[in-house]
């Protein structure tokens, strides 16, 4: 049997409308937004034939996938492999590459250790380190964004509220863009990325034992769930990679994403500064309108059906998480980048029974940053041209330049 990308060539439905693009070009990676136009407009179901999987861009559809966990499964992968054909490139993932029942246990460890009571106790934390960031670049005539302040600021307070005792701010970053980069195809960006992954999830999976955990932060909470019998030791050990694959990239990304909202469209800023309780919607708004996160995929793990048209068992179905969040079926004027929108249902996040389970903890995050910003900076300007940074799951900057103007 011939694998295409690790998974079964399909033979779609004849009536599938097909659309004969590559979603991992670095082309759609840095500008997705006119192939998310022609993915909804082609239809409810496509199929992409340069990788044999079917996709979904509009926004039912979409939410439609993600909440039938039944038939569209995680265990088998959530990028183009096949967890069942081929061999995944690190031991996957025991609450993100996998069902129930197996998934409801660890999900329960984490979202416990993510609530939001356990966040309240990080906030003074997070604002604490906001305020000592932006004192400092706002004494800069000109920051570069992505590098000062989008991973400066998530690579200091993360590994803190994990209670790491090893803290390396190059591999945690890097370790996410490889986590990303492997759901892709066998591209460039997939084969640079894995050329490093010896080195740096070694270093990573070093970091998630026991020992190099204090006893106070998020990872004590997993190794303490393990103590009481929820869990065995090596799936805490498992649970904090977790941590540490998801909770770094995605955040710095967020953060980055948001100050380019906020710099391109500098009548918002004035509307959030006015009005702080737009933080949080602010916010929803970066993600709903930059979905930091491209794609994730699921596998049918049983014939199915999409929108009518036939799945069968073995599809992988890509689901383009930008293409939802801009569909106009869905938002009303969905280009317009409006901080009190509040766009409640936004697939930046997923949704279903994977719906990010750290959603808490980035909202804290983006909150505290945002919150020390709008009291202490009273313009963010462009300062050069911001550059997109091609990855095949995450949608983020490269380069940021900005000048910060104090109040
Ligand atoms: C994990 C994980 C969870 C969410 C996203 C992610 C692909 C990884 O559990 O390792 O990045």
């Amino acid at each position: 049997m011939t694998l295409i990308e690790g998974h079964r060539p399909l033979t779609p439905d004849p009536s599938i409308p097909v659309l004969d693009i590559d979603p991992y070009s670095d082309e759609i990676l840095l500008d997705p937004a006119p192939y998310h136009a022609a993915l909804r407009d082609a239809g409810p179901l496509v199929y992409i034939p340069r990788y044999s999987v079917l996709a979904v861009g509009r926004y039912d559809e979409t939410r439609k996938t993600f909440s039938d966990h039944e038939n569209f499964v995680s265990s088998r992968g959530i990028g183009l492999n096949d967890f069942k054909l081929e061999k995944p490139w690190r031991p996957p993932s025991i609450i993100l590459e996998v069902d129930p029942p197996d998934h409801t246990k660890t999900r329960k460890v984490m979202s416990k250790a993510l609530s939001p009571k356990i966040v309240r106790t990080l906030m003074n934390d997070f604002t604490a380190a906001a305020e000592v960031l932006v004192d400092r670049l706002l004494e800069k005539s000109e920051i570069e964004g992505v590098v000062d302040l989008a991973e400066a600021f998530p690579t200091t307070v993360f590994p803190a509220a994990v209670g790491m005792k090893d803290v390396n701010a190059r591999h945690l970053v890097d370790y996410g863009a490889i986590v990303f980069n492997a759901v892709g195809p066998d591209n460039d960006l997939r084969r640079r990325a894995m050329e490093r992954a010896p080195e740096v999830g070694g270093w990573i999976t070093a970091a998630c034992a026991r020992d190099r955990l204090t006893d106070d932060g998020l990872g004590a909470l997993v190794y303490s769930a393990a103590d009481a019998g929820e869990i065995s030791h090596e799936e805490a050990a498992m649970l904090v990679r977790s941590f540490l694959s998801a909770g770094v990239d995605t955040t710095v990304t967020g953060i980055g994403n948001a100050l380019w909202c906020l710099s391109q469209n500098p009548d918002q800023w004035e509307v959030l500064k006015a009005n702080t309780l737009l933080i949080r919607p602010c916010f929803e708004e970066v993600l709903r309108y930059t979905s930091p996160v491209h794609t994730f995929l699921r596998t049918a793990n049983l014939d199915a059906e999409i929108a009518g048209y036939p799945v069968p068992e073995g599809a992988k179905i890509m689901c383009a998480l930008g293409a939802a969040n801009m569909d106009p079926a869905k938002w009303h004027d969905p280009e317009a980048f409006r901080v009190d929108r509040k766009p409640v249902g936004h697939m930046a996040f997923g949704a279903g029974i994977h719906g990010c389970v750290g959603q808490n903890i980035a909202r804290g995050e983006l909150e505290a940053v945002l919150s020390v910003m709008a009291r202490k900076v009273a313009r963010i300007e462009p300062a050069g041209e911001a550059v997109w940074r091609p990855n095949n799951a995450i949608h983020a900057l490269d380069r940021l330049p900005l000048k910060l103007i104090p109040n």
